[in-house]
């Protein structure tokens, strides 16, 4: 079941068809594996355009009826996605990740407050996650908006 799959692992997923995260996987450090999924061209950086298709990718997967739209049914599978990459963290570490994946709940997707997600919406999302995430300011993410 596709949307069963963590959302931070949906990359590497389709792109190294492994079926789902494995245990290393899910104790790799919260920034760690961010980039290992958003930074789509591995180079260390993950740019806006980067969010957005990588967001493109998460929203299509979890549309479950193709109509462009997040609807609430559809948010339970993709809530449960990103609880699960929460799931194995404990302390500062969890945290983070929870901040990271807070940053597609549809209360902050959500931005005209009609209670779904439209597609562009949640592509457009990703300006304010990346400003949110990116702790140095520089406008991408890198492992120094990390700590350690
Ligand atoms: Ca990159
Ligand atoms: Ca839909
Ligand atoms: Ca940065």
């Amino acid at each position: 079941m596709r949307n069963a799959l963590f959302v931070l692992s949906l990359t590497v997923s389709v792109m190294a068809t492994t079926a789902v995260a494995s245990a290393s996987e899910a104790q790799m450090p919260p920034g760690e594996r961010f980039l290992g999924v958003w930074d789509l061209n591995g180079n260390g950086t993950a740019t806006l355009d980067e969010l957005r298709t990588m967001r493109a990718r998460v929203f299509d997967s979890f549309d479950a009826n193709g109509d462009g739209v997040l609807d609430e049914s559809e948010y339970v599978a993709f809530d449960q996605a990103r609880e699960g990459d929460v799931a194995g963290y404990e302390g500062e570490e969890r945290e983070l990740m929870q901040r990271i994946t807070d940053g597609m709940s549809r209360s902050v997707s959500d931005a005209d407050g009609d209670g779904v997600v439209q597609r562009e919406e949640f592509l457009a999302g990703a300006e304010g996650w990346l400003v949110d995430l990116d702790a140095n300011g520089d406008g991408v993410i890198t492992a120094g908006d990390f700590p350690d």
